[in-house]
Order: structure tokens, then C-alpha cells, then sequence
């Protein structure tokens, strides 16, 4: 999988994408990321990549020549059709369903925008969709850019080990995870449950399905309305439900 990056700050990526799942997937060339500059897109002696709004009020907008040639430089690279997305506060909010829908994708042109807005002829003409990452004011697309990257490639098969395969995420079921505990089995007092130290593999697996869905009713009652639940867990969470009347 290809994702080409378009951004007035390339240098923001370097550190990020420099380490740990997405340094790994790109040794592997599982995954390849192009940055681009687009102040190198500009024509202009002062490399302009923004200016004032017609029809006045504050503010710069990201101007569209920059824009549209960079995307023209990134998809004549590129052997197949790309998907082109804008980072943008007006966009779909990204969740799991969308990261499982852009792995699908072979190219993957992700527009950052900075400044108050992207001239509104970028979204009408360049533009495939636009994705926000949640209701909070960013300075520009970068960071979400660099989520949308990490949440997808972590789904492209070979990129986790087999020790951990993203079908077993927690949100890939839409539920929270169970909680967890490692060595030493007291610490200060504080002791783990002595059920995950029994080895009894049965009662600890259903231990984990009741604690996952308890948390999920205490912390995020709006996931488990959407979560697809066997009769057992439908069992299970009646009963967690009886024995705490505030649930
Ligand atoms: C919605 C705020 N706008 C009010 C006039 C101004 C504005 C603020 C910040 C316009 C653009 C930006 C820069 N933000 C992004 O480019 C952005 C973003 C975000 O701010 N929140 C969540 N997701 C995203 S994706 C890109």
C-alpha cells in the first residue's frame, strides 16, 4: 500500500513515521509513504501557497494551482487510480469501519490543509473525500493525516505479527478491551485477580468477556448499542446488568 502526502510541513512526519509499526511495515515493503512539499508545487517567485478570501474577512485560504499540481506530479508516479482525501474539519468523522475501508485501497493521496481553509474548488474538483479525525480544532490536516496512516496500516495483513493480529482489537469488535495484568502478581498490595492466576483457561477467557462487557456498559453504552453480541455475551451482560441496578 502507497499513501502520498501532501503538506506545507513534510518534516512533521519524519519522527513518526520513523519508528516502531510503520518504521517496520515500510522495511518489509508492506507499506511505502511519499511526502511532498507543496511549496515546491508553487510557480510563483515568493512560493505562495495561500492568500486573502474574496469577499473579504480575516483569515488566509490554501490556494488550488499548488494543489492541483501536486496532485498531477503524485498521480503520474502512480500505475493505478488513488484515492484523494482531504484532511479537513467539514469531514467524515474517521473511525475503524473507514480505516477497513481505505486498507482496501492500493494508493492512498492525503491533502493536508493548514491556514483557515482550502479553497473550495480543491474539494469540488480534486477531491475524492474528506475526512476529519473529531470535534477539536487542529492547526492543519499533519497530525490527522499521520492517524488515518497508523490506523490503516496496522490493518494491512503481514504488518503485525502473529502475536497479535488486529482481529483481535478491541474496536475491530466495537468493544473496550478486558483488563490486563502482568508480572509481579503483588505489588505494594495491590494484588492481581486471582482468577487469571488459576490456569483455568475456561474461567479466565469468560472472566475477560464479562470484564469487557461491564466496561463497555460503564464507559461506552453507545458502542455496545451497535456491537453484535453471541446469546452468551447477551446472557452475561443481562447479569452484569441485575447486579449493579445503576448500569
Ligand atoms: C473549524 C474551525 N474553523 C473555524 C472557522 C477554522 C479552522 C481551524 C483549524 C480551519 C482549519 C483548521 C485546521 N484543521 C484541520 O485542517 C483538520 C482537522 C481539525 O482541525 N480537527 C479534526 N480533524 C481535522 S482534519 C484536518
Amino acid at each position: 500500500m502507497r499513501f502520498d502526502i501532501i503538506t506545507l510541513f513534510p518534516s512533521i512526519f519524519k519522527g513518526p513515521f520513523e519508528e516502531s509499526i510503520i518504521k517496520r511495515a515500510r522495511q518489509k515493503n508492506i507499506l511505502e509513504i511519499h511526502l511532498h512539499n507543496l511549496r515546491d508545487f508553487t510557480t510563483d517567485a515568493h512560493r505562495t501557497t495561500d492568500d486573502v478570501p474574496f469577499g473579504g474577512g480575516g483569515g488566509m485560504v490554501m490556494k488550488v494551482e499548488p494543489v492541483y499540481r501536486a496532485l498531477a506530479y503524485v498521480k503520474k508516479q502512480l500505475k493505478e487510480e488513488a484515492k484523494v482525501i482531504l484532511l479537513s474539519p467539514q469531514g467524515r468523522t474517521f473511525n475503524q469501519n473507514i480505516a477497513l475501508e481505505l486498507m482496501r485501497q492500493k494508493n492512498i493521496i492525503l491533502i493536508c490543509g493548514r491556514y483557515e481553509g482550502v479553497d473550495e474548488r480543491v474539494r469540488m474538483y480534486l477531491v475524492d473525500e474528506e475526512i476529519s479525525i473529531g470535534d477539536y480544532v487542529l492547526s492543519g490536516g499533519e497530525i490527522a493525516a499521520m492517524v488515518i496512516v497508523d490506523a490503516v496500516t496496522r490493518l494491512i495483513p503481514g504488518v503485525l505479527g502473529n502475536e497479535r493480529s488486529a482481529k483481535e482489537d478491541s474496536f475491530y469488535r466495537g468493544l473496550l478491551d478486558y483488563p490486563q495484568y502482568t508480572r509481579p502478581a503483588e505489588f505494594m498490595g495491590w494484588e492481581v485477580p486471582e482468577v487469571l492466576r488459576s490456569g483455568n483457561h475456561q474461567k479466565i477467557k469468560e472472566w475477560r468477556t464479562r470484564k469487557m462487557l461491564e466496561r463497555t456498559l460503564q464507559r461506552r453504552p453507545d458502542l455496545l448499542r451497535k456491537a453484535r453480541l453471541s446469546p452468551e455475551e447477551k446472557r452475561y451482560l443481562e447479569e452484569i446488568k441485575k447486579s449493579d441496578p445503576k448500569l
